[in-house]
């Protein structure tokens, strides 16, 4: 059965192309600092925006029948997985994700939602084995059925904690089964909406003493995948507790965890956080806790998150140069957490959102490799620390500095002199970079 009949594998066809069915940047063989553009990017489809989301909002409904939305239940998840991997193979992505919802459908108790999860898990696997496709990462959906109504890892009733573990335990057994390279924990009602009715630290406890038992039982069972957290500050609760990079690193170092996790970071949730994606990824590379992205752009005009598939070049340029500094994604990659928007409803808008994504983030690429090989802003930035190589800098950096011997340098040194951090010029520098890629 074919889901998009019409549409064929989508080729690098290079700049000059006007096919819109066609990358004009995204050439997977194309070696970049080393690496194939494929290496580096390891891009993945996610299932929940691709093959589960139909267009609803909070104000209309469905806007999106897609071909396999004429069968139903577990047919109609079969039906996804054969569209999964067809859409995979045309658009050229080595990977995709998804939460347990997505590909099963929820039984009326835990026993018939893992027998759901069993068939489905069996054909994924097949079709793996079938076509050289992998799961980048999968997770366990604690945050839409009702139970989760106050969280899951943190809630305040323990028959639903209970449940809870026993979610992760399955979807650590799903993970190990079909491969996955990482397991993601985003906290999806793990927060609170009002601190007057909340027992904040019993809750971080709580979350704290479920990541232990997941790395227990993954142990146990020889499932080697990186875990991932994934901060989000806001949505659905009013304030998330992996609030961002920074928030989630702290929690990790206190309870113990540190070793055992790396972040899934997002754009569209670091700006809800207040920072840019780079801030983020800048955050986690310095701690050594860089572990994957969910690809996407938020709008700045609303103040939610939009997962609008990534096309601004300011942003996608500046990720893969942290990316690249920081040593790359190594086990992560770039999943797209986005989804068309609801006026694009046919089949073809999936495959024209994911070449935009894919041509951003391989622009983004060139001209991340661009600013690194020719030393662009790195030299103005060893310049701008550069006192710090000899003389009072050098004995600060190498720990011989005390209280007493900076005052008796800067006592005999007047006046202090400042240069200028030259900001403007960089910018125009990286828009320069950008449109010569
Ligand atoms: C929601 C999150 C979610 C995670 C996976 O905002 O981005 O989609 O990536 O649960
Ligand atoms: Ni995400
Ligand atoms: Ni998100």
């Amino acid at each position: 059965m074919t889901y998009f009949a019409n549409i064929g594998k989508i080729q690098f066809e290079g700049k000059g192309s006007d096919n819109p069915l066609a990358f004009k940047h995204y050439d997977p063989k194309q070696v970049v600092l080393g690496k194939t553009m494929e290496e580096h990017l390891r891009f993945a489809v996610a299932y929940w925006h691709t093959f589960n989301a139909n267009g609803t909002d909070p104000f209309g409904n469905a806007t999106m029948f897609r071909g396999w939305d004429k069968f139903d239940g577990l047919d109609r998840s079969k039906a996804r997985v054969e569209a999964n991997f067809e859409f995979l193979d045309k658009i050229g992505a080595p990977f995709y994700a998804f939460h347990d919802v997505d590909i099963a459908p929820e039984g009326a108790t835990l026993q018939e939602s893992n027998k759901n999860l069993d068939v489905i898990v069996a054909m994924l696997k097949d079709q793996q084995q079938q076509s050289g496709k992998k799961l980048l990462w999968n997770t366990v959906n604690m945050f839409s059925n009702p139970r989760y109504v106050h969280g899951a890892g943190t809630t305040c009733n323990a028959d639903v904690y209970a449940y809870a573990g026993a979610q992760l335990k399955k979807g650590l057994e799903v993970g190990k089964e079909l491969g996955a390279e990482n397991y993601v924990f985003w906290g999806g009602r793990e927060g609170y909406e009002n601190l007057l009715n909340t027992d904040m630290g019993f809750e971080l406890d709580n979350l704290a003493r479920l990541y232990h038992m997941a790395i227990a039982y993954a142990k146990e069972i020889g499932f080697d995948a990186q875990f991932l957290i994934e901060p989000k500050p806001k949505e659905p609760t009013k304030h998330q507790y992996d609030f961002d990079s920074a928030t989630t690193i702290a929690f990790l170092q206190k309870y113990g965890l540190k070793d055992y996790f790396k972040l899934n970071l997002e754009a569209n949730h670091a700006t809800l956080a207040g920072h840019t994606f780079e801030h983020e990824i800048r955050t986690a590379a310095i701690n050594g806790m860089l572990g994957s992205l969910d690809a996407n752009q938020g709008d700045l005009l609303l103040g939610w998150d939009t997962d609008e598939f990534p096309t601004d070049l300011y942003s996608t340029t500046l990720t893969m140069f942290e990316v690249l500094k920081a040593g790359g994604l190594t086990r992560g990659g770039v999943n797209f957490d986005a989804k068309v928007r609801r006026g694009s409803f046919e089949a073809e808008d999936l495959f024209l959102a994911h070449i935009a994504g894919m041509d951003s983030f391989a622009w983004g690429l060139k001209a991340a490799a661009k600013l690194i090989e020719e030393r662009i802003f790195d030299n103005i930035v060893e310049d701008r620390y550069s006192s710090f190589k000899t003389g009072i800098g050098a004995d600060v950096v190498a720990g011989k500095a005390s209280l007493a011997s900076l005052e008796a340098y800067a006592m005999q040194n007047n006046p202090i002199v400042n240069k200028s951090g030259k900001q403007e010029r960089m910018r125009l520098m990286l828009s320069e970079v950008i449109f010569s890629v």
